[in-house]
């Protein structure tokens, strides 16, 4: 197994490369390159504070990256007289009563990059889910039945920005490769007119499958409907009855017309009856209501609530499941008994992320409670750090697993997305188990179905790094990468070096660009030549006054692209590294979406990269050491990608 910080080889060497790699230039940048505009809508201080921030980095990367002035005085912020408004309220879905559903840069600016067909190809995905064209958003009903694995989505036929939504629908034998198969579920009752909305599906015991989904009525109501296939012996389930009775739920006294959707799939209660929650909100408080049903036409709803966490808001998407508390297997929903641990996730709407919490559920009284109440649901742990929301598991009863599916958006603009015809897709399905070594967050790797699409592997073992170098690891080409590394920091310098106060955040500390110590270093994946466009992936170890070791994980879109209408955020959190494990991460490079997973899935960030330069041949990928106290040693496996058929 893997060796801990502290028990890093001292023997570190230098193998022969086949290549040879140069140190991070110092000197300025040359003219010419823009400086980048932070494009996500903030106010005008966050702007002044982003500025400060972009501009105290030190120099890393520099000679490619923008111009930064060495020694700032606040004079050089400009102004925020005559700079561009906070954008108006665009959205297709708050005023109906759901999340905002798209990135929005600052309006005014002149900021628009001539995007040109080359690039916007490009940007389409080889192996991840997406529908041919249009609009889609969040995973409904994933399930495998009768030999088919199959998933519907929040889908716009009609245009690639959010609207009138229907359930698309495609099937798979391996979670990879998909047939597109017709519209599920059309807006065609009163009781979904403004959009048939995200719903799960529950297999009953003899097998065959309900749905419950939220319909926008045509007063843009929020109500439960019950839906069955047509032909349950169809193993595509292509055609979908809607009950007659429909609607079976209504928003209950006390809880807003527009605040009550999005039903689980359902799980079995002591008394032999089916339990599902929903996600609403009262006041700030996010909530999770329960109903008991025996037939999925009427409902009982309990007197007390699956969970609440005050100050979260609405609760979109609320997902609740069972996980072994010893056993690798996922569990089916209905499993539950000593050697099981719930997890609760909601998609937070106020923050657009989906955040799990893992605790203890009282079957008798329908209540979950957190084993770490500082880490409940919306204010501590997240699934994914970058952009990921409205995910949705399901127990695979083919391979004995729990699936995650999550929908992942774009950070361009919409008119981007129309002159591509398409916007969003999902993540990559991955797998969900507790994490045994650490008992405190659950463990998500990409379902084993991807390696399938792995080939020409190419390895780089015992890479040395010097402390602020760039190694090229020259690949025929980098747009569709299966990467997997381990990395190890020099234990010499780390014993000798002193401790300081951690106060480290991705976000904040001027991501790849801001040098400690022990860290950043990792990958630049979507890297162009000289580094005039990269996505540095990475670690920063602290060390604090303890002694103690901090690992961050990170991903900076910084300098991703030279467009400036496309979201540039820093995203990353902290990663649990325990004594006797290297540092390890793998990364899944699909074009205009990178994946990323650190010790083995314990934390994860999606990042939409949008290059203009970095792309087809000129894609390159890098390793990366910038941490001024320590070499570090890198062995990588890199496989290509096939595409997919989706
Ligand atoms: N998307 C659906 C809603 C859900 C939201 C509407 C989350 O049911 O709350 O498209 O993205």
């Amino acid at each position: 197994m893997m060796a801990s910080l502290s028990d890093v080889e001292n023997s570190i060497t230098t193998s022969t490369l086949p290549y040879s790699y140069a140190p991070l230039p110092n000197g300025e940048q040359p003219a010419g390159n823009d400086r980048p505009v932070h494009s996500s809508r903030k106010t005008a201080l966050f702007l002044v504070s982003v500025f400060l921030a972009v501009a105290s980095l030190v120099a890393l990367f520099a000679g490619n990256g923008p111009v930064l002035p060495k020694n700032l005085n606040t004079s050089a912020v400009p102004s925020t007289a005559g700079m561009p408004e906070k954008v108006a309220p665009l959205s297709r879905g708050v005023e109906k009563g759901v999340s905002e559903k798209s990135f929005h840069p600052l309006l005014g600016a002149d900021n628009s990059f001539p995007w040109s067909n080359n690039m916007l190809d490009w940007q389409r995905t080889a192996f991840h889910f997406q529908p041919k064209k249009n609009w889609m958003n969040d995973p409904n009903g994933p399930v495998f039945y009768n030999g088919w694995y199959h998933l519907f989505y929040q889908y716009h036929p009609d245009a690639p920005v959010w609207g009138k939504i229907v359930w698309g629908h495609a099937v798979s034998k391996d979670l990879i490769n998909w047939r597109h198969l017709p519209i599920a579920m059309e807006t065609d009752e009163w009781y979904d007119e403004q959009g048939v909305w995200t719903g799960s599906a529950t297999i009953l015991p003899n097998g065959e499958l309900v749905v419950l989904y939220t319909g926008s009525t045509n007063e843009s109501v929020q109500v439960q409907n019950l839906a069955y296939p047509a032909d349950p012996s169809d193993p595509l389930l292509i055609k979908w009855v809607k009950y007659p009775g429909n609607p079976v739920l209504v928003p209950p006294p006390g809880i807003d017309n527009k605040d009550f959707r999005d039903p689980t799939t359902a799980w079995k209660t002591p008394e032999g009856k089916w339990r599902i929650t929903i996600g609403s909100k009262i006041n700030k408080t996010g909530i999770s209501l329960v109903y008991d049903t025996e037939d999925f036409k009427t409902f009982e709803l309990l007197d007390g609530l699956l969970h609440a966490v005050p100050g979260t808001g609405m609760w979109e998407c609320v997902d609740f499941y069972p996980i072994s508390k010893q056993g690798e297997n996922g569990l089916d929903t209905s499993v539950d008994g000593p050697g099981v641990k719930h997890v609760v996730k909601a998609s937070m709407d106020d923050d657009r992320n989906d955040y799990y919490a893992i605790g203890t559920y009282d079957a008798y009284k329908g209540k979950w409670t957190p084993d770490n109440p500082t880490l409940d649901v919306g204010i501590g742990l997240r699934y994914d750090y970058g952009i990921y929301y409205a995910s949705k598991t399901f127990y695979d009863q083919n391979k004995q697993r729990r699936v995650l599916w999550s929908w992942i958006k774009e950070t361009d603009t919409e008119a981007s997305d129309i002159k591509k015809g398409w916007a969003s897709l999902m993540g990559v399905p991955r797998t969900i188990v507790l994490d045994k070594k650490t008992q405190s967050n659950i463990i998500q790797w990409p379902v084993e179905e991807i390696n399938l699409l792995r080939t020409n592997l190419t390895v780089f073992k015992n890479v040395v790094v010097e402390s602020g170098s760039l190694v090229p690891l020259n690949l025929p080409s980098a747009s569709q990468l299966d990467i997997v590394a381990e990395f190890e920091v020099d234990k010499k310098t780390v014993e000798r070096l002193n401790g300081a106060d951690i106060a480290y955040d991705c976000a904040k500390n001027g991501g790849a660009a801001q040098r400690g110590a022990l860290g950043p270093f990792g990958f630049s994946v979507l890297a162009h030549e000289g580094l005039a466009e990269h996505t540095p992936v990475y670690f920063y170890v602290a060390k604090g006054v303890d002694g103690n070791l901090q690992t961050f994980f990170c991903a900076d879109q910084s300098r991703s692209s030279n467009a400036n209408d496309v979201d540039k955020s820093i995203y990353g959190s902290i990663v649990p590294v325990l004594k006797g494990e290297k540092l390890a991460m793998r990364i899944l490079v699909d074009h205009s979406i990178v994946e990323s997973f650190a010790q083995e899935g314990r934390t994860c960030i999606t990042s939409r990269v949008y290059p203009t330069k970095a792309i087809n041949n000129n894609a390159q990928l890098f390793l990366f050491n910038n941490a001024t106290a320590t070499k570090v040693t890198a062995s990588v496996n890199v496989w290509q990608m096939n595409s997919a058929h989706v």
